[in-house]
């Protein structure tokens, strides 16, 4: 028998980013607060203080980053549309200087054969909405969110098809509400329970089943729907049929998993994370599950991570392994090496919750390295190539074993503002000298650009 380590010849390449995190333009164009601006504007929260006013200023230099995209050779790019600048006090009034920017960005990418997959909330929160009712502490932060959406669609539906809801939800709700999570991300506002924490995570599962809703009714086209998500990845510490039963199991009981695929992709939070949870369980009101229910076009996954799991004789038949002492990671504190969590995250999925034939992007995947800049103006990020090939064959088994595998986003085009802390992490394959706004294509970009161009990985 021939085997390839050919990726299938409609294979998806692209890289990601999101709205703060490279557009800087911060109070331009009639864009107000976001809980992000405000969050790291407050001394102490962001590491050396940054903000992300000014960013990669990407905001006015999108014409260049397009063209160093079409150089990349990728033919798909996901970023996000930011809530603030399209209904800058949260509710009400468009703002149509906002919707004009991605005109512009969306244009400019059908005009170099890229096509956009927008994700339409990436953690920017409009400040107005938290000072008006603590933004996801409340229920209604859902049904905003559907009019935000209805406004983004009805006006961008003729040029943006791929439509991603809400971005890990996790790190908006339980890294930002959470009385004991270090460091917090915005807005930082420490509830007083685990319930109330449970429960913004509630509500954000309802923005996204009421905004699949209002894409599907105000795109003017056929379009594809995705929810895009952090999966926890349990990997089968060996492949022994013992050990994969273990990593399932433990699969379907953690909160990042049960408590947010699950009853997105079945109608219901996992059972076995319920009785976890116990008097902690959110409240859930009659029809919530339907809403939170929606039927979807494909699974965005963010993976860059995973913890292994071994078959133990104790209450549950499994183990998590601690990670020893010296074990390989990159440039963040979570950030340990586990190329199998791409197949085993894909697989876990696929096999156990009903939705085979539905396809699967990795919409993330990447790493923070300690760049820098050399003596002839190169970034050399070996590190960075390394860990990227090794979890791109994990992908490719994926494909081989017959996963619905359609693509695959690198995290991220250029270095950009890593959330609370700030510019010290670079997760781009295009260095940015921050001071000049130069891009300096790092060596993983020319190696990116061949894989895209072999259609493998190199
Ligand atoms: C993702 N963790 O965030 C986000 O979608 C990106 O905006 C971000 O830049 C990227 O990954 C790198 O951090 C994560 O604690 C934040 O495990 C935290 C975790 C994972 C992903």
């Amino acid at each position: 028998m021939k085997t390839s380590d050919q990726f299938p010849a409609n294979f998806i390449w692209g890289v990601a980013t999101s709205a703060y995190q490279i557009e800087g333009a911060a109070t331009e164009g009639d864009r107000k607060p976001s809980v992000w601006d405000t969050f790291s504007a407050t001394p102490g929260r962001v590491e050396n203080g940054d903000t992300g006013a000014v960013a990669c200023d990407h905001y006015h230099r999108y014409e260049t980053d397009v063209e160093l995209m079409a150089k990349l050779g990728i033919k798909h790019y996901r970023f996000s549309i930011a809530w603030p600048r399209i209904i800058p006090d949260g509710r009400g009034n468009v703002n149509e200087k906002g919707i004009d920017f991605y005109k512009r960005l969306v244009d400019c990418l059908h005009k170099h054969g890229i096509t956009p997959h927008a994700t339409l909330f990436h953690w920017d929160s409009p400040q107005a909405l938290e000072d008006l009712y603590g933004s996801w502490r409340s229920r209604e932060m859902a049904s905003d969110f559907a009019d935000y959406v209805t406004a983004v669609v009805s006006r961008l539906g003729d040029r943006i098809t791929n439509w991603m809801t809400i971005n890990e939800i996790p790190c908006f709700t339980d890294f930002a509400y959470d009385v004991d999570k270090d460091p917090p991300f915005a807005p930082g506002t420490r509830v007083k329970t685990r319930k109330e924490v449970w429960q913004t995570s509630h509500h954000a599962l309802l923005a996204h089943g009421m905004g699949c809703q209002a894409i599907r009714a105000a795109s003017p086209v056929p379009c594809s729907v995705a929810l895009v998500d952090n999966i926890s990845v349990t990997v089968p510490l060996t492949e022994s049929a013992a050990d994969i039963t273990a990593a399932q199991q433990a699969f379907h009981t953690s909160w990042l998993n049960g408590g947010i695929i699950f009853p997105a992709l079945t109608g219901a939070y996992s059972p076995v994370m319920l009785e976890k949870l116990g008097v902690d369980a959110p409240v859930i009101q009659s029809g919530d599950l339907e809403i939170i229910h929606q039927p979807l076009d494909a699974l965005g996954f963010n993976i860059y991570t995973g913890s292994y799991v071994r078959a133990a004789d104790n209450q549950n038949g499994y183990e998590f392994l601690n990670f020893p002492k010296g074990y390989p990671r990159m440039n963040m504190p979570w950030l340990h090496i586990v190329p199998e969590s791409l197949y085993w995250g894909i697989r876990h999925i696929s096999d156990t919750l009903g939705c085979k034939d539905l396809p699967i992007f990795i919409t993330e995947n990447g790493c923070a390295a300690e760049d820098e800049l050399n003596a002839q103006g190169e970034v050399v990020d070996t590190d960075r190539i390394m860990y990227l090939r090794q979890y791109l064959k994990a992908a490719h088994r994926a494909i081989r074993e017959g996963y619905p595998l359609k693509g695959y986003f690198l995290w991220s085009f250029m270095d950009n503002f890593e959330w609370p802390y700030g510019y010290s992490r670079r997760f781009g394959i295009t260095y940015i000298d921050y001071k000049t706004q130069q891009r300096i294509p790092k060596a993983s970009f020319n190696w990116y650009a061949e894989c895209i161009r072999q259609n493998r990985v190199v």
